[in-house]
């Protein structure tokens, strides 16, 4: 082996490792947990760097974790850290002191390194310097800070016109830089802002938005310590929100009972050893779900339906004992033509498209009936469905129904997921700006904005494709591996002029790029951000609306990473020089500048600058929590909203495919090989399935398939995966992503939100054929 090259695992990139398949967990946490938390950060060699950080992550004072964006509890914090196994993951890639330099990119093309499995591209280190691929180029090569900006800015005031670049992002970026980023944007002349909102919660706004008045949440944590009823459907608590069992823990103490609607008995949702108290860790730990509903993917309108229309024969029996009439009055619209559709409607008919007993349904029904108190959460199980944004206004007629939203202990919870997503989008991140907001941009800075609505993810990739967007610059994010339809997206990629990735850490969006590219290493959340000598802090919003102070501890891997606000001022004066009429200069040297001009333009945040250095943040205004639903058209009142039931017409060799997160990666960024609460050890490209589908297509568990998918009239192929005997309702298996993204199309996605439908993924599963990758396009 030539020195400071590395090698791939496995001559054939989609070679199997040893898969070991154990037993499915029925409990989350408690001390492997703890375990895995202290060797990823041994595994890093920085064991103590790091637990040192991991006592500040999420402490006053300290820095926001990177990972979800869970809120951490107003007053009582752990003293231990409120910190999850996960959290500790996240930061290890972040704490990591191994490099990756431009030696080690002298010494290994793009072609060597996109052999490698995204595991072994995330180990290789932190980002430590600008690198630019020249057209034709084999090898990133070191680049000058000030010649990457003039590079941007020469290919940006190249284009015809502003709409041909897109600025994309992704969710751990601050505030700060993100309100500059699309500050910098609107200047230059355009509203492409993809961001990854378009594959994440898009769909939970566009259904709130219209019908409680607001795209957010509308509890708080405290809400969870004492609540009636908590229903968690299509989401992964134990793995993508971990701190999230402390308050379902403490809720459940209180008396509260939990539904958990999922195809796949998730061990986050059956149990949690809570691993912050040494009962977690030592004792037997809190029984979480009370009841268990295993509803088929995409059976949850119908589900949802039967247990409205089980409600409504309780009503009748017992009239305003289940429903909140006075509420219902007072506060919404649209109650009667609600109803009259439950005249056509079965209940044995919903419950066989739900794909739930009914006796379970019926369950459901009961313990929801007499009670006053509801919080539903959800998550990507229900965003990522071509319906999702109907069956999230069916959980808002559900709750309205009631009477639980806008009080204590009630309300809508989408749970979000990157750990600034929210943030971003209150800052404007946005490819359609309201008028509102462009109007406060131009009387704030005096330059008009455009007016006309940008590209989506999707729309971005289709404009790439279609010779429409020639530059791409990504704030963070890894766009290629992010984003549906592999194969198509790539292509669209190679197709620019440019593409810049501002990034901590080397991934595969690196490796599939324009003729010409970027990669600016930026520095992360634990990273010590210091501008003109004095130490600096960002600010960020959580999932449940809460702003808070971040501030890095570490020391950075190399003195040539610049902070993301930084980037964009020095783009925007690079790009934009006199044209300009923004004092870019005075951002780039000061946090405090920025948040002064934030508060001029974003209601909510009135006196930034001393608000956000108070302890624990603080709360935006939220309309809805407090039992105003201000909307379009209905005045102050929410509309209830007429859905339908979807028909999922699989063909017999057909079977619909979630893709979904193991409990070792944070979205394309792969931690470890192993998914250790579904029982799986050593390997990614597995396929879950039924035992009874199994043994029908004449399978056997440990085989090796093809999978495919045929939508648009193309065949897409994803080669040699192993079949999983899994509890998991028939006709529907679960794979992971970004492995499987290239089997979904990017014309398949949700209904107005315009997302890839992610979880919802017509497959046919074939015996692996050795020859498979012949007819398979090379990345
Ligand atoms: N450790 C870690 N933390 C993370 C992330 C990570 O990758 N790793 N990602 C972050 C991000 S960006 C996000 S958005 C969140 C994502 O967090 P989640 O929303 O939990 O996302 P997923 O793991 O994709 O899938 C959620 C669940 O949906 C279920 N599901 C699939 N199809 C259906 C269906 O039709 N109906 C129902 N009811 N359920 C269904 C799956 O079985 C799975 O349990 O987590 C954030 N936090
Ligand atoms: N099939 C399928 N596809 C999905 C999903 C799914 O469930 N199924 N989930 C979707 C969801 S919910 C989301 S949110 C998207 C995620 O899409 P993205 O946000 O685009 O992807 P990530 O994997 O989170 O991005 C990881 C990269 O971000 C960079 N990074 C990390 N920290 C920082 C930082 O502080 N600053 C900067 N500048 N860069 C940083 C690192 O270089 C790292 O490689 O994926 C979506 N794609
Ligand atoms: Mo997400």
């Amino acid at each position: 082996m030539k020195k400071g090259k590395i090698e791939p695992a496995a001559e054939n990139p989609y070679e199997l490792l040893d898969l070991k398949v154990t037993k499915v967990e029925k409990w989350a946490a408690g001390v492997p947990a703890v375990m895995a938390a202290f060797s990823d950060l041994l595994e890093e060699k920085v064991p103590v760097r790091g637990t040192r950080a991991l006592f500040k992550m999420n402490q006053a004072g300290g820095f926001d974790c990177p990972s979800c964006a869970w809120p951490d509890p107003d007053d009582e914090r752990s003293p231990l850290g409120e910190y999850c196994e996960n959290g500790a993951k996240a930061l290890a890639e972040e704490a990591t002191t191994k490099k990756v330099t431009a030696e080690f990119f002298k010494n290994n093309s793009v072609y060597d390194l996109a052999q490698l499995d995204d595991f072994k591209i995330g180990r290789i280190g932190r980002l430590t310097e600008p690198m630019y691929m020249p057209k034709n180029g084999t090898h990133y090569q070191p680049i000058s800070w000030s010649d990457a900006f003039k590079k941007i800015a020469a290919c940006l005031n190249a284009l015809e016109i502003p709409d041909e670049a897109a600025f994309y992002t992704s969710g751990r970026t601050s505030n700060e830089a993100s309100f500059l980023y699309q500050l910098f944007a609107k200047e230059f002349g355009t509203n492409n802002m993809p961001d990854c909102s378009n594959m994440c919660h898009e769909t939970s706004g566009t259904a709130l938005l219209p019908t409680i008045g607001i795209g957010k949440g509308t509890v708080k944590l405290n809400d969870f310590y004492d609540t009636d009823v908590i229903v968690i459907i299509g989401q992964n608590p134990g793995t993508n929100a971990p701190r999230m069992m402390s308050a379902l823990e403490k809720g459940k103490k209180n008396g509260a009972k939990i539904i958990a609607i999922n195809p796949l008995p998730e061990a986050g949702l059956m149990g949690f050893h809570n691993p912050q108290q040494i009962s977690g860790v030592i004792g037997s730990g809190v029984k979480l779900a009370d009841l268990y509903l295993p509803v088929k993917i995409n059976g949850d309108m119908a589900l949802l339906k039967a247990i409205e229309l089980l409600l409504l024969d309780f009503e009748k029996k017992s009239p305003n004992e289940v429903f909140n009439h006075a509420f219902i009055k007072e506060k919404t619209v649209g109650y009667n033509a609600f109803i009259k559709q439950f005249e056509d409607y079965k209940l044995e008919d919903l419950a066989e498209a739900s794909g739930v007993p009914l006796s379970a349904i019926y369950n459901a029904a009961q313990m929801l009936a007499f009670k006053k108190r509801i919080i539903v959460c959800w998550g990507m199980g229900l965003t990522q469905q071509p319906n999702g944004v109907d069956m999230i206004r069916e959980i808002v007629n559900l709750l309205l129904l009631k009477g639980s939203i806008g009080k204590p202990g009630a309300g809508v919870c989408p749970v979000r997921g990157h750990s600034n997503v929210q943030g971003n989008r209150t800052m404007m991140i946005n490819e359609r700006p309201s008028d509102v907001q462009l109007d406060r941009i131009q009387e704030v800075f005096g330059f008009k904005p455009p007016r006309k609505h940008g590209y989506n993810v999707v729309r971005a990739i289709k404009a790439m494709q279609e010779d429409k967007v020639k530059v791409l610059f990504c704030m963070g994010g890894n766009f290629l591996s992010a984003t549906p339809d592999t194969t198509y997206t790539a292509r669209a990629l190679r197709k620019l002029n440019l593409t810049v990735c501002v990034s901590t850490k080397l991934n595969r969006g690196h490796l599939v790029h324009g003729q010409e590219a970027l990669i600016l290493p930026t520095l992360s959340r634990s990273d010590i951000d210091m501008v003109n000598g004095e130490q600096q802090f960002i600010s960020t919003e959580n999932s449940m609306g809460v702003v808070q102070s971040s501030k890095g501890m570490l020391k950075p891997v190399s003195d040539k990473l610049m902070n993301e606000t930084q980037i964009v001022c020095r783009m925007a004066m690079a790009t934009l020089g006199t044209r300009s009429v923004i004092n870019w200069q005075r951002y780039h040297d000061s946090y405090d500048a920025v948040r002064d001009d934030i508060e001029k333009c974003i209601p909510g945040f009135e006196n930034y600058n001393a608000r956000v250095r108070q302890k624990e943040g603080f709360y935006l205004p939220n309309a809805a929590r407090d039992g105003q639903f201000i909307t379009k058209g209905f005045g102050d009142r929410a509309p209830f909203t007429l859905t339908t039931i979807p028909d999922d017409g699989l063909a017999p060799d057909e079977y619909m495919m979630a893709t979904t997160r193991t409990h070792d990666q944070f979205n394309t960024t792969i931690y470890g090989l192993d998914d250790r609460y579904r029982g799986i050890k050593n390997g990614r490209r597995v396929v879950f399935m039924n035992q009874i589908d199994i043994d029908k297509a004449g399978f056997k568990a440990g085989d090796r398939v093809d999978l495919f998918n045929y939508d648009d009239g193309i065949e897409r192929i994803a080669p040699l995966f192993i079949i999983v005997s899994y509890p998991i309702p028939e006709k529907n298996t679960i794979t992971y992503f970004p492995e499987t993204n290239v089997l979904v199309s990017v014309n398949n996605v949700v209904r107005e939100s315009n997302m890839p439908a992610s979880k919802y993924v017509k497959i046919k599963i074939k015996k692996h054929d050795p020859k498979i990758y012949e007819r398979m396009d090379q990345l």
